[in-house]
C-alpha cells in the first residue's frame, strides 16, 4: 500500500471525524469540487460485533483519457470498535467503481486513521491499497495498479489541501491560540 496523507492538523479529532464521515457542509463541498454527483449516504450503523458500518454511493467523475468520463462507485466504510470517541478513529472504506474497465478485478481500500494528539489538534493517516478479486495477466495488473496510484494520488493530494483551507478558517478568529 501507500500511505497518501500524513500530518497534524490544528482542530480536534473528533472535528476530523465530522468533516469527513458525516454529512458535513465540508465532504459536500469537496465532492462538487470532485465532481462526485449523485451522492447517498447511509447512516452509520452498528453491527452486532460493535463495530459500525455504513455504505455510500455515488458517481465520480474520471479525468484518465482511457476511461469513460463516468463511474458509479459504491464505498463500504467499517468504523472499527475500539475507536475510542473523540481518541482514535480508525475507518476502512472499499471503494468498487463498477463502470471502469476490469472493474470485475479490482477494488480500492482506504485506510483512514484519525489519531488525537491534544484537545485541539489530531493527525491524519491515509493508506491506500489496490486489491485484486482475480488476478488479472502481469500487463493488465500493472496498468490498472498505475492508473489507480494517479488518480488517488491526485484526490488525497486535493483532500488534503482542502482540510488544509479548513483549518485555516476554523482557527481565524477563534480568540485562543
Ligand atoms: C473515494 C481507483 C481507480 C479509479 C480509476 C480507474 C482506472 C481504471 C484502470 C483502467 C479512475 C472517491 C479511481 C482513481 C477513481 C476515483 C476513486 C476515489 C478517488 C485504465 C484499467 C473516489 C476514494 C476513491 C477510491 C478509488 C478511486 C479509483 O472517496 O483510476
Amino acid at each position: 500500500g501507500r500511505l497518501y496523507v500524513n500530518r497534524v492538523f490544528h482542530f480536534s479529532a473528533e472535528k476530523m471525524f465530522e468533516l469527513l464521515f458525516t454529512d458535513s457542509h465540508f465532504i459536500r463541498r469537496f465532492m462538487k469540487a470532485r465532481k462526485i454527483t449523485k451522492a447517498s449516504f447511509d447512516p452509520w450503523r452498528e453491527e452486532a460485533s460493535g463495530t459500525m458500518k455504513r455504505r455510500l454511493n455515488y458517481t465520480i467523475t474520471i479525468t484518465n483519457p482511457l476511461v469513460g468520463k463516468f463511474s458509479t462507485a459504491t464505498e463500504n466504510q467499517t468504523l472499527y470498535k475500539d475507536s475510542r470517541e473523540g481518541q482514535r478513529y480508525l475507518v476502512d472504506a472499499e471503494v468498487i467503481t463498477h463502470d471502469v474497465p476490469y472493474h470485475d478485478y479490482f477494488y480500492t481500500q482506504n485506510r483512514y486513521c484519525i489519531v488525537r494528539h491534544s484537545k485541539r489538534k489530531c493527525r491524519l493517516r491515509v493508506y491506500t491499497d489496490v486489491k485484486y478479486k482475480k488476478q488479472p495477466w502481469g500487463l493488465i495488473k500493472s496498468f490498472i495498479t498505475k492508473n489507480s496510484w494517479s488518480g488517488l494520488e491526485d484526490y488525497f493530494r486535493h483532500l488534503e489541501s482542502e482540510l488544509v483551507e479548513e483549518e485555516l478558517e476554523l482557527n481565524q478568529g477563534g480568540g485562543e491560540p
